[in-house]
């Protein structure tokens, strides 16, 4: 039997399945998302799965479909080999971001996550917007950020130095870890950070090394990789799926693919605890209608000017929020239209049935 402890499995993840009363089912996790079925781990071993209709149709929209980390109450058949899944787990916490389809709507990468790290190559791929764009959704799923520099081999020691405090000026405190999947240097410090029985993600843009990472944390070519593209050093999207692995020290570790775009959604939390600092001058500004352009003893004006904020910040801050709220209001627009839109088929199919009664 296997001790669901070893993936993760938390009091209060216990409570909330006993809180499903749900004797008929046992809690398993999800290892793995495919286009047809889940991969799960439960007590009994490592089986495929697939929702119910009701778990399907019930979802009001696909937040509420199973995700890797997801704990699941699921029925298991043939042998221990097939399960229905049933239910899911209140999330402990979660990484979602704006769905980069045509539609404004929520897409939840993973949940029941401890720590979040953010990789970006030395060599190209260091960029500390982007950076600040990951804060925010991992903060604003409760998850702890920490910030790693791959491929630490392709630069020199000034730049590392220049690179860590350009992160240190940005980061609230997360921890910056640089490392080198093909030299080694830092990834036993970094394996030793991952404590037993905690999850842990690798995010960041296709090609800055997240599956190479992984494998030489298990030791084994379990992950595909590949070489980046010659012209422009992109990644060519190796990894297409999000894969929750255990480490021989029992961390456990979700591979996921190279991310495209990153849009916020919604992220009220997430941009508060990273522009706190931001947040609070913005207050303080004396006038409540200030446009922070040019009105004299304007608050965040004075700290821009005297180096307090760095107008940089400030700016992007203002874009994110503008683009998390503007998402926020289409993503609710939308429902609202939906709805109007169900009710008023609805009325039609109940006249129709009126008249032929
Ligand atoms: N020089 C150097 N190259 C590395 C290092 N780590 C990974 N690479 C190379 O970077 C390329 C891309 O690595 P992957 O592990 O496939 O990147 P990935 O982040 O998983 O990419 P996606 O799966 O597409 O998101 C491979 O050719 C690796 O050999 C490193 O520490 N130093
Ligand atoms: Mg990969
Ligand atoms: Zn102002």
């Amino acid at each position: 039997m296997i001790s669901l402890t070893d993936y993760g499995f938390s009091d209060a993840d216990r409570e909330a399945f006993e809180a499903l009363s749900r004797p008929d089912l046992m809690p398993a996790r999800v290892t793995a998302v495919n286009r047809n079925n889940y991969e799960l781990i439960c007590e009994r071993g490592q089986l495929r799965g697939e929702p119910t209709g009701h778990l399907l149709f019930a979802a009001e929209d696909a937040q509420a479909l199973p995700v890797v980390g997801d704990w699941v109450g699921v029925q298991v058949f043939n042998d221990d080999t097939f399960a229905l899944v049933h239910e899911v787990l209140e999330r402990r916490t979660f990484l979602r971001r704006k769905d980069p389809g045509r539609n404004v709507a929520f897409q939840v990468l993973a949940s029941n996550i401890d720590t979040a790290y953010c990789v970006q190559s030395a060599d190209r791929d260091f960029n500390l917007h982007r950076l600040e764009r990951y804060f925010v959704m991992i903060r604003d799923g409760g998850i702890d950020p920490v910030v790693l520099i791959s491929k630490i081999d392709l630069v020199d020691d000034a730049l590392r130095r220049e690179m860590l405090e350009a992160v240190e000026s940005i980061s609230g405190g997360a921890r910056c870890i640089t490392l080198s999947s093909h030299t080694g240097e830092g990834v036993d410090e970094f394996r030793t950070a991952l404590r037993s029985g905690t999850t842990s993600c690798l995010l960041g843009s296709s090609g800055v090394g997240k599956s190479t990472l992984l494998n030489a944390l298990l030791g084994a070519d379990v992950f595909a990789t590949q070489e980046v593209r010659e012209a422009d050093h992109r990644g060519r999207h190796t990894t297409t799926r999000r894969q929750l692995v255990r480490l021989e020290n029992g961390a456990l570790m979700i591979d996921t693919p190279g991310m495209r775009e990153l849009g916020n959604i919604g992220a009220e939390a997430g941009l508060a605890e990273t522009f706190g600092d931001v947040q609070e001058l913005i207050e303080n500004c004396r006038f409540s209608d200030c446009t922070h352009t040019q009105e004299k003893g304007c608050a965040v004006l004075a700290a821009i000017e005297d180096g307090t904020l760095d107008e940089d910040r400030y700016e992007h801050y203002m874009k994110l929020q503008r683009e998390s709220a503007h998402y926020q209001r289409s993503y609710l627009e939308r429902r609202q239209r939906d709805k109007e839109f169900g009710k008023m088929v609805k009325s039609v199919l109940k006249g129709k049935g009126d008249k032929r009664a």
